[in-house]
């Protein structure tokens, strides 16, 4: 067995910032990182799947996979298959699900199921005003209270034209923060 070999597990949810996906994958393969994405319906809107050499997992993948008991159930076998989970974009929604416990679908599903021994990481990405309503703090505060550790929104001029916070980090700090991770779970084994 390759000790090195990690794999990410790429959460992705309907933000413009999912215009990024495939080059967040790119890096990550170049690092030979095994890679599988989950995809809210509503984020396909911002990237071409088939583009991609990679599963990119749907709500309809889960329901295909499972007609009888003994089944695979795919949010399961996702959460045990991956070393890292990475939510990015978060957007406001999915946020608000996830710091409540709801589970409609397969990537929060996911979510719901992770083992919190695990890493999990999140990169916010909304607009200004939706990032600064108080709600967004009190939300991220909950998932920071359970382990999962935030990757930090910038701030720039936002596809709709305002400037302000609420955009997802650059793929290059994400892309750094699995590789320092993967450092880390490697050298624990
Ligand atoms: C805009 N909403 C947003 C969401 C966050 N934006 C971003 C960046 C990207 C381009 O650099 C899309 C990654 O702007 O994360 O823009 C208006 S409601």
């Amino acid at each position: 067995m390759d000790n090195k070999k990690i794999n990410v597990l790429i959460c992705c949810t309907g933000s413009v910032a999912a215009l990024k996906i495939p080059e967040i994958v790119a890096r990550l393969l170049q690092e030979k990182i095994e890679v599988k994405v989950v995809t809210t319906d509503r984020a396909l809107h911002f990237f071409d799947s088939s583009t991609l050499s990679i599963p990119v997992l749907t709500d309809a993948d889960e329901w295909k996979a499972w007609t009888k008991r003994g089944d695979p159930v795919l949010h399961i076998d996702l959460r045990k298959w991956a070393d890292i989970l990475v939510i990015a974009p978060l957007d406001a929604n999915t946020l608000a699900k996830i710091s409540n416990g709801i589970c409609d679908n397969l990537l929060t599903c996911v979510v719901r199921a992770w083992d919190l021994k695990k890493p999990l990481f999140f990169a916010p990405a909304m607009n200004t005003y939706m990032w600064e309503h108080p709600l967004t703090y009190e939300q991220i505060e909950k998932l920071e209270s359970w382990g999962y550790r935030e990757i930090p929104v910038v701030e720039k001029t936002l596809v709709c034209g305002d400037k302000g916070a609420g955009a997802m980090a650059e793929v290059s700090t994400i892309v750094e923060i699995i590789l320092e991770e993967r450092g880390r779970l490697v050298t624990d084994r």
